[in-house]
């Protein structure tokens, strides 16, 4: 039982299933109710609060720290963020945990889908034009990942559905007393 904010700060490929595992965990913490949540995924916060910047260390340094602001925000209000950004630099991700640690808890999620299961899923095609070098800088591919070395949870998505490795975040969740 507690009334502190906190982050879920999801980390992973394109293609990891970051997004999904975020709305799902969106889901189970709304139905459980008392504080709001807010979900901060990748391609949202690309759209809405990043526009502008496309995929070089600086600009994702920069979306990152964005993402970090508002999470830290909503964190201070005792309000839920979850972020589900790619967040490949181990720097930057410990940046933004220190911003969030200021106002309550930081809890890093690595959804450690390998490489080549995201290239071999391929969803949207992107790993293929990666690839074909149609897309620069391409995390995984032409750009670089920094394993997480100390997150508070991995998850394995190779033979886990999206509702097991939700639950195995509420489960942390449970266990850091933050819900
Ligand atoms: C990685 C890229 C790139 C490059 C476009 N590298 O599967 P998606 O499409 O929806 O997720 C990827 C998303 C990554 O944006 P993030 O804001 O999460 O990245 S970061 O945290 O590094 O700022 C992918 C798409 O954008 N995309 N070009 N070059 N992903």
């Amino acid at each position: 039982r507690s009334k502190q904010g906190f982050t879920v700060f999801f980390t992973g490929f394109s293609g990891s299933g970051k997004s999904t595992i975020a709305n799902a965990l969106m889901v189970k913490l709304m139905e459980m109710g008392g504080r709001p949540v807010t979900l901060l995924d990748g391609d949202i916060v690309r759209k809405n609060l990043s526009s502008e910047l496309g995929f070089s260390k600086e600009h994702r340094d920069l979306n990152i720290r964005r993402i970090g602001y508002v999470a830290s925000e909503i964190t201070k209000n005792a309000g839920i963020a979850i972020c589900a950004p790619i967040a490949p630099y181990a720097t930057t991700r410990r940046a933004v945990r220190e911003d969030v640690e200021q106002f309550g808890a930081f809890v890093e999620v690595h959804v450690a889908t390998d490489i080549e299961e995201c290239e071999k899923r391929d969803r949207k095609g992107l790993y293929k034009l990666a690839r074909e070098g149609k897309i620069k800088e391409f995390t995984g591919i032409s750009d670089p990942y920094d394993i997480p070395a100390n997150p508070e949870l991995r998850v394995e998505t190779i033979g886990h559905d999206v509702d097991n490795c939700a639950h195995q975040v509420i489960l942390k969740l449970e266990s850091l007393g933050l819900i």
